[in-house]
């Protein structure tokens, strides 16, 4: 690490003098008490601190009646577009508080797209289609990542002090936060741990918070 750091300050980049990553591990019990093998749909983030950070632009494809990828984590600001790669009609919308939205019904060659402007997490789901659904999850500052699949993290650039950090699973009854306080040196094993034995998919209501009908054949 320090000689990583030396030998971007001698290529004359600009490293933040105190800037550090956290790092760690997310894990997960599932139903059976086992350990969850996919982490890769996790979410970890620093809260209690705002901070700017550059918005994004990311896409959500729909395909094969599936929103891919399923998870995106994004800054304040950003635009998620969501192209409709099937040949049938899909809709786009999100009942998330302030998030909420509704890109009406379209194929190709139209692309929907919302900006998120409110920190939180936002469901998205099409109001045809009850199985498809993803989660953008938006956040008020920079450090925030996806785990990988055997659950590492690794957020770079975070300053030295006292925060939050959490883990975020769709599966968890709820987030897992542990409090840290972060040097120059930054952190290296955190461990969060989260509780998805309690899962079960339970069905959304449609745009109108009603039951989606009975045997759609679309
Ligand atoms: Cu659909």
């Amino acid at each position: 690490m320090r000689f990583v750091l030396s030998a971007l300050l001698a290529a004359g980049l600009a490293v933040p003098a105190s800037a550090a990553a956290v790092a760690g591990r997310v894990e997960m019990t599932d139903k059976n008490g086992k350990l969850v093998t996919d982490l890769s749909e996790a979410v970890v983030y620093v809260e209690g601190t705002r901070a700017r950070a550059t918005p994004q632009k990311v896409a959500i494809t729909m395909k094969g009646k599936e929103f891919r990828p399923h998870v995106v984590v994004v800054p304040v600001g950003s635009t998620v577009a969501f192209p409709n790669e099937d040949p049938i009609f899909h809709n786009v919308f999100s009942v998330s508080g302030d998030n909420r939205f509704d890109l009406d019904l379209y194929k190709r060659p139209k692309v929907g797209e919302r900006v998120f402007e409110q920190p939180g997490i936002v469901r998205v789901y099409c109001n045809i289609h009850p199985q498809m659904s993803a989660i953008v999850v938006i956040r008020d500052n920079p450090w925030y990542t996806k785990a990988g699949k055997d659950g590492s993290f690794s957020i770079d650039g975070v300053p030295p002090g006292k925060y939050t950090l959490t883990a975020w699973h769709e599966r968890a009854q709820k987030p897992t936060t542990i409090e840290l306080t972060v040097t120059d040196k930054g952190l290296a094993d955190a461990l969060l741990a989260l509780d998805g034995r309690g899962f079960k998919r339970q069905q959304h209501k449609n745009k109108f918070g009603k039951d989606y009908a009975v045997g759609e054949k679309y």
